[in-house]
Formats: structure tokens, C-alpha cells, sequence
């Protein structure tokens, strides 16, 4: 029987669609040079080929996407990663340090190789070095997933992509150092200096009358989240975190950093005036404001040049949009019933050298000495036994295909955006602030179609019931994405289905990342001590300070550092107290 073309075309169309994707390939240069985003600051950052702000990776569905990275820092070691999406089959290309691969070394060079999934990774994402604390010196930029099939390609004629952030004018490593230090003790996080848009301040956005624009927003900041709106223009949010949304209506929305909005805003038919939009910082998140900090950074949409760019006006309070009530567009139901429950109790503490610490479960996360997936990869069935993973990293083994449940409860006055790799979970329950710890029999009924994203705000004393499908094997970080908070160790590993992913990547890490691991002098086998003979003897591996004796806290360690001072100044009286303090 003879076979039409067209029969024939329609029977290998998925295969031409392979094909049709394409390859984005970006030769990526990181070396420092000199910026003023602000204008009040001349200082280093992480430039790409010699330019800053780094540019933004456009991709489309499918396509495969190829970083050639070279590491030109001359004194910092460095690393990508893609955040948001979800790397099925290639966990290696995640990007953190110490998990997924090893630090690429100053001089060294690494290829990213991956592809963007087909069906499910349109969207608004971005990437940012994961080496400790880095990206906001600057290596973060946003990566666009465009859809020719987008349920609402329809419903705009252009697209805009905004990037918030906050700013600090000195360097990671010196705040990171006066963060992590026992003239610390309270942990109170570095405030930043400013707010940037675009990575600029007093942003100019072009727009025509009687359009309507896709606005993508990304928050790329290291520590505050943005209130956002638009003065006279309604959002209509339709995509959140790469998952398509119903359309929805907001005067202002709250963008946690890392998350991302993708919204519809319908231009005036007059081209009479020019409108503010802001982006505020929100303060409750700073230990101690100071003075003369402007929270606020403003842009405009602009329609005509000839026009002036209007103050924006002040408000009186803010009221932003809830995200825990956006339904997926998919409708994806909730799945109801959970095989497998991960409890993380969070808080913040000191340990016994007087710096402070954020724990799960009285854990704080200690790298090991061998990037998790390479201890995944290369001890067999052991594979699957938690303890050669190490006592400091806080991790979970997943069983492949289960319904996963994580529930995080925040003993912590404070508010934290987390952030699960590989994922996008099920926002299955998010509690007011100081409800205290979650009670499965006492708590509002769950969405039956819950909004999905994969960085999420837990408020004060507050708790989230998150849920996903473990149907991509690999070694994913559930973290705060506050860079503080990364430092101070508020990090999960999820080791999961390792023995597919043995099947899936055993011989096939690529020779350029064990070149960097072997530039690094980072060991790629043995548990998390480096061992390879014997998988259950974790001597020699990184771990945490030890414990404070009960009953010490942050008072005595101020305490402790002033009678230091007072005894070297021989004033007695403070001494005595200090020591009172640690005896209490
Ligand atoms: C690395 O070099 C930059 C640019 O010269 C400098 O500002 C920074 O302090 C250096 N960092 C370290 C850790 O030495
Ligand atoms: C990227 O990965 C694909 C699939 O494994 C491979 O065919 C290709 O050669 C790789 N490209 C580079 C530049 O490494
Ligand atoms: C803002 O930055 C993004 C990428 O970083 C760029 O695509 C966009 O054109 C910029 N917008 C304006 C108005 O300059
Ligand atoms: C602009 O004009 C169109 C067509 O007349 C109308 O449907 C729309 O409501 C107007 N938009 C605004 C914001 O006034
Ligand atoms: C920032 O914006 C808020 C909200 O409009 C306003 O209350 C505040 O006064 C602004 N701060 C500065 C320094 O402009
Ligand atoms: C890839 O992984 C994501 C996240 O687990 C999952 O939702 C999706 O089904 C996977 N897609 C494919 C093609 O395997
Ligand atoms: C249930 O939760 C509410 C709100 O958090 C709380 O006020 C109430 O006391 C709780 N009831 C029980 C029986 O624990
Ligand atoms: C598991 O580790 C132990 C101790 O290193 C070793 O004796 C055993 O052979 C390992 N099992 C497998 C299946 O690799
Ligand atoms: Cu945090």
C-alpha cells in the first residue's frame, strides 16, 4: 500500500519537531570589571566578555541550550546554574557547587549542555552563578523560554522583560565575612544599598498606545523582595515560575527573589502622559533600616519622549496580590494522596564559635567533600543509603515515581523564599504568619487545582505544605534563596530515584567537568569524606561547629565579645557580667 506524503510527514512529525529544535549556543567569558549601576558607586562586578550587565539567554521550547564557560575571575572560583528549569537527564548541569559539580577553578573551563523540555518549560527563568554567595556581585541575568504554542499568544502584541534586584555597593565577600562572624551573633542580614531595574536605576520603557504587552519580571536581588505595581495599569498575571496561569487581575504583586511573573498590561489609547511603576523593597525583612535608604526603585512607560516622567505617587500601605490563590492553567489536581513526607523544622541559631547558623532540623549545611552526585554515581547500591551522603547535608533519598510531600515549618520570626531544583511543586498549603507549626488535621481545605511554582515565600513563624512527583532522578537543592541564608547553611540535598540516575549518567559526566573537579584538586568518588573503600567510614568529612552548651545565646555572645574588650581594657565590672551571661 502506498504511503501519502502527508500521512507519511504526520507519522515522523515528532521526529521532525526534534529535529526543527534548535541549538542556542553562548561563548561565556566571567571576568571583573568596573560599574555604577546606581550611580553612587563605582565597584567591581562579574562582567560576561567584558560587559555588564550580562546578557539574557533566549531559547525556545525544546531547543538545547550550550554555555562554554571559561572562568577568567582570576580570584574567585565560579559556576551557572538555570533556575527553574527542571534538567531531566542532566542533573550535571544544575550548576551548585559541591552537589552537582565541582567549583570551576580560576583559569578552568565548562561546558553547560542541556536541553529545555519540550512540553512543559516555557517561560520566564533566569540564571545566576551557585557558588556561595556570589550572584549578586553581579554573574545573574534572565533566560526566556518563548512558545509558539502559548495559550495566550493571542492576547499580546509585544514582550517586555524587566529584571529587579536589590544592590549592594560592597562585595560578597567582605559582607559575607561580616555576616558569618561572632561580631555578628544576631545574624542580622547586610542591608542593601539600593534597588535596581534592569540592573539600572530611572528605567525608561518605551510602549505604544492601545497594545497590550507580555511584561516578564524576574526578581534576581540576593535578599529583598519587591512589592511591584504599575500606577493606572492593571497586571493581569499569567505565568508564574514557568507555570501558565488562568488570567488574573492584580494591582500589585510581591516577588520574593528568584520569583518570576509574567503579566499582561494594556497601554492607554492616548499617548497624553507617562506612568511611574515601582518596585519597593520590603523592609520587614531588614534587622535595622538605615537611614536614608530609598527602598524604592522607579521606571516608566513611556509614550511619549516629549512628556515628563512623573514622581510616582506615595502609598499608604501595601496590598499585595495573594499568589497561594493563582490556578494553574493546566489545572493540574492536587494530588491527594502522599507517599512520602520530607519535615523540615527550620531555625536560626549560634553554634559554638559564636557566629549564627540557619538549621533544618537542627542541621546546618556543610558541602562535602565530594559533589553529591558524583558520591551518587560511584557507590553502586550504596547509592541509596542516606548516611555516605555525610552528617552535614541535610539529606533525603526519594524513591522513584512517589508523590512527595515537604513540609517546612519556619520557627523563625523571619520571612524566607525557598527554592526546590528540578522542580516546580504544588503549593498544597501556606499558613498565616505565627500559626506555628503545621497541623495536618487542623487547616484550611486545600486548592483542588493548587498553584505550582518553584520558589515560594514561608511568612513568619509560618509553615508551607509543598508537593511534587519524583519523576526526574537527580541530586536537587531545596533552599532559602536568600544568599544570606545559603551561606548560613538553610539548605536540603534530595537524592533523587540515585540508582536510575546511575543508569541514566554512570561514564557519561563530560571530560571538561572532571577537568574542573581534578584543576579544583575536588575528589569525584567515595562518600562525602572522599572514601571510596569503605562507604560507611565518613572520617575526615566537613562538618559544622559544634553546639552551643544550653542555654547560651546571642546575649551571651555579645556579652562574651565586649568582655573580651572590657578585659583586655581591664574593666572588671563588664567581665563580670559577660561571664555571668554564659553561666545562665
Ligand atoms: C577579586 O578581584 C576583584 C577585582 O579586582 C576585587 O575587587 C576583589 O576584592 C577580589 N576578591 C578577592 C576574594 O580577592
Ligand atoms: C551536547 O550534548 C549532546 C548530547 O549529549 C552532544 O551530542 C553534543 O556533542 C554536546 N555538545 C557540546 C558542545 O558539548
Ligand atoms: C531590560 O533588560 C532586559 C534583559 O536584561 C532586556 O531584554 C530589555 O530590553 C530591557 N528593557 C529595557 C526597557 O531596557
Ligand atoms: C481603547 O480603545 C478601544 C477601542 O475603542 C476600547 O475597546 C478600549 O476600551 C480603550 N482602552 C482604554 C484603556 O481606554
Ligand atoms: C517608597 O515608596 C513608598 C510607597 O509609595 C513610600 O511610602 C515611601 O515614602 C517611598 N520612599 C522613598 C524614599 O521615596
Ligand atoms: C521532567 O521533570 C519534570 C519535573 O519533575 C516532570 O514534571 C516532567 O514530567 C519531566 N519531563 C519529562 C519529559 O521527563
Ligand atoms: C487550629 O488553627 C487555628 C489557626 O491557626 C488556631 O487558632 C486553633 O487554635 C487551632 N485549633 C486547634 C484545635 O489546634
Ligand atoms: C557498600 O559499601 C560497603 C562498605 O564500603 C561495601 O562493603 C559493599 O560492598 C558496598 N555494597 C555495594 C553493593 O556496593
Ligand atoms: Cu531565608
Amino acid at each position: 500500500m502506498a504511503i501519502s506524503l502527508s500521512n507519511f510527514l504526520f507519522a515522523i512529525c515528532p521526529l521532525l519537531s526534534l529535529i526543527s529544535a534548535g541549538t542556542v549556543t553562548h561563548d561565556f567569558e566571567v571576568s571583573w570589571i568596573y560599574a555604577n549601576p546606581d550611580g553612587s558607586q563605582n565597584r567591581p562586578v562579574m562582567g560576561i566578555n567584558g560587559q555588564w550587565p550580562i546578557p539574557t539567554i533566549t531559547a525556545t521550547k525544546g531547543d538545547r541550550i550550550i554555555v562554554n564557560l571559561k572562568n577568567s575571575l582570576g580570584n574567585e572560583s565560579t559556576s551557572l546554574h538555570f533556575h527553574g528549569l527542571y534538567m531531566n537527564g542532566s542533573t550535571h548541569m544544575d550548576g551548585p557547587i559541591g552537589v552537582t559539580q565541582c567549583e570551576i577553578p580560576p583559569g578552568s573551563s565548562f561546558t553547560y549542555n542541556f536541553t529545555v523540555n519540550l512540553i512543559d518549560q516555557p517561560g520566564t527563568y533566569w540564571y545566576h552563578s551557585h557558588q556561595r554567595g556570589q550572584y549578586p556581585d553581579g554573574l545573574r541575568a534572565p533566560l526566556i523560554v518563548h512558545d509558539t504554542d502559548s495559550p495566550h499568544k493571542n492576547l499580546y502584541d509585544e514582550e517586555i522583560v524587566l529584571s529587579f534586584s536589590d544592590w549592594y555597593h560592597d562585595l560578597m565577600n567582605p559582607l559575607l565575612a561580616q555576616f558569618l562572624s561572632i561580631a555578628n551573633p544576631s545574624g542580622a542580614e547586610p542591608v542593601p544599598d539600593s534597588s535596581l531595574l534592569n540592573e539600572t536605576r530611572d528605567l525608561s520603557v518605551k510602549v505604544e498606545p492601545g497594545k497590550t504587552y507580555l511584561v516578564r519580571m524576574v526578581n534576581m536581588g540576593a535578599f529583598a523582595a519587591q512589592y511591584v505595581w504599575f500606577e493606572d495599569h492593571t497586571m493581569q498575571i499569567v505565568e508564574v515560575d514557568g507555570i501558565y496561569t488562568e488570567p488574573t487581575d492584580a494591582d500589585m504583586i510581591y516577588m520574593t527573589v528568584a520569583q518570576r511573573y509574567s503579566v499582561l498590561i494594556t497601554t492607554k489609547n492616548t499617548s497624553d502622559a507617562n506612568f511611574a511603576f515601582v518596585g519597593s523593597m520590603d523592609q520587614d525583612l531588614f534587622d535595622t533600616v538605615p537611614e536614608g535608604l530609598n527602598p524604592n526603585v522607579t521606571g516608566w512607560l513611556v509614550y511619549n519622549d516629549a512628556n515628563e516622567k512623573p514622581a510616582p505617587k506615595e502609598l499608604q500601605a501595601f496590598d499585595p496580590f495573594d499568589d497561594y490563590t493563582l490556578v494553574p492553567q493546566d489545572k493540574e489536581e492536587i494530588y491527594d494522596h502522599v507517599d512520602q513526607q520530607i519535615t523540615l523544622d527550620m531555625k536560626m541559631d549560634n553554634l559554638d564559635d559564636g557566629e549564627n547558623y540557619a538549621f533544618f532540623n537542627d542541621i546546618t549545611y556543610v558541602a562535602p567533600k565530594v559533589p553529591t552526585l558524583y558520591t551518587a554515581l560511584s557507590t553502586g547500591a550504596n547509592a541509596t543509603n542516606p548516611v555516605i551522603y555525610g552528617a552535614n547535608t541535610n539529606q533525603f533519598i526519594l524513591a522513584e515515581n512517589q508523590v512527595v510531600e515537604i513540609v517546612l515549618n519556619n520557627d523563625d520570626p523571619g520571612k524566607h523564599p525557598f527554592h526546590l531544583h528540578g522542580h516546580a511543586f504544588q503549593v498544597v498549603y501556606r499558613s498565616e504568619e505565627e500559626a506555628g507549626f503545621y497541623d495536618p488535621n487542623n487547616h484550611t481545605a486545600f486548592p483542588s487545582t493548587p498553584m505550582r511554582r518553584d520558589t515560594i515565600l514561608v511568612r513568619p513563624n509560618g509553615n508551607i505544605v509543598l508537593r511534587f512527583r519524583s519523576d526526574n532522578p537527580g541530586i536537587w537543592l531545596f533552599h532559602c534563596h536568600i544568599e544570606w541564608h545559603v551561606a548560613s547553611g538553610l539548605i536540603a540535598t534530595i537524592i533523587e530515584s540515585p540508582l536510575s540516575l546511575q543508569s541514566q549518567l554512570d561514564g557519561r559526566i563530560p571530560a571538561n567537568h572532571l577537568q574542573a573537579c581534578a584543576d579544583a584538586g575536588t575528589p569525584t568518588a567515595g562518600n562525602a569524606a572522599g572514601n571510596t573503600k569503605d562507604v560507611f567510614d565518613l572520617s575526615g568529612e566537613n562538618t559544622s561547629p559544634g553546639t552551643l552548651p544550653a542555654g547560651f545565646e546571642a546575649k551571651g555572645i555579645v556579652a562574651l565579645v565586649f568582655s573580651c574588650i572590657a578585659a583586655f581594657l581591664g574593666m572588671a565590672v563588664i567581665s563580670w557580667y559577660g561571664l555571668s551571661e554564659i553561666k545562665k
